[in-house]
């Protein structure tokens, strides 16, 4: 069934995103998840999550908002803001609960959380409230974040379990050291992917086949992201010849 704020969605210059800057707009309680990130690139765990926390907190809309420069991973390169960005569209485009907002590639310079949900906060009216999605790894350092305090007081958190990291009194209590939040504790069906293991893959020349969406594996392979390269490295050059001999797309092999 089509979300009925999908059709809601005007061509129009958007605020926010596309599919959701109406939300609230008729002034009934609406409640946004709002999935904060790298996504370097986006992977199946990332789209699971959100959409497991959509389900059991009743989420209208869930936000995935790539970061432009995010502080906490100045030592190591990234793919550029824009691929992010096309990757996120792509890996989202076909449920119609979910939708990109490009607000923190916009805004330029390092990406604060804080300025994002104040950002957001001026646009949609009261009856909507902010659900930050958030895993267990990067829940446990949020009492580092800029303003911490502050994004106790703009959204609430659900924070979910992830494979090899606890939702433990060690980590609550790092929560509750980082400000005054209204928090959700969720335990998450999990998947053990991360977008570390992918661009590991793609140096070696490995399939990231079913760990995320065929878009994007199709544009990690056109673009040439992540070391990516038609056949692999010499070590997978092996595997990655097809029975005429030919290349075989090493991406989604
Ligand atoms: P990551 O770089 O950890 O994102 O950033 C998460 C959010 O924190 C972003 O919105 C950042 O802007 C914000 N942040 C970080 C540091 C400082 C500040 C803000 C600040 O304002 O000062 P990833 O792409 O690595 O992951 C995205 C989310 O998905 C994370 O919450 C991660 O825990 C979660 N995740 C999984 N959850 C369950 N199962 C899996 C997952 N893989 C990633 N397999």
């Amino acid at each position: 069934m089509p979300h009925p704020l999908t059709e809601a969605a005007v061509a129009r210059p958007c605020a926010i995103c596309a599919r959701f800057d109406d939300l609230g707009a008729d002034g009934r309680p609406a409640r946004l998840g709002i999935m904060g990130g790298t996504f370097d690139p986006i992977h199946i765990g990332h789209l699971s999550v959100a959409e497991q926390v959509r389900e059991a907190l009743g989420l209208d809309a869930v936000l995935f908002i790539p970061a432009g420069v995010p502080v906490f991973k100045r030592a190591r390169r990234i793919a550029p803001a824009a691929d992010r960005l096309a990757m996120c569209r792509l890996a989202v485009a076909d449920n119609p609960f979910f939708d990109v907002s490009d607000i923190e590639i916009r805004r330029g310079g390092d990406t604060y959380t804080v300025d994002t949900l104040r950002e957001m906060r001026a646009h949609y009216p009261d009856n909507v409230e902010f659900w930050f999605i958030i895993g267990a790894d990067a829940v446990a350092s949020i009492s580092l974040w800029r303003e911490s305090d502050a994004i106790a007081q703009l959204c609430k958190l659900a924070a979910v379990t992830r494979p090899g990291f606890q939702l433990d009194g060690a980590t609550r209590a790092q929560v509750d050291e980082a400000g005054a939040f209204d928090v959700r504790y969720l335990q998450a069906t999990a998947l053990s992917v991360s977008s570390s293991d992918l661009r590991e893959r793609l140096e070696h020349g490995q399939s990231i086949r079913y760990l995320t969406t065929d878009g994007v594996c199709d544009y990690i392979r056109e673009k040439g992201l992540y070391g990516y390269a038609e056949g692999g490295k010499e070590d997978a050059e092996d595997v990655s010849r097809d029975a005429e001999g030919g290349p075989r797309c090493g991406c989604c092999r």
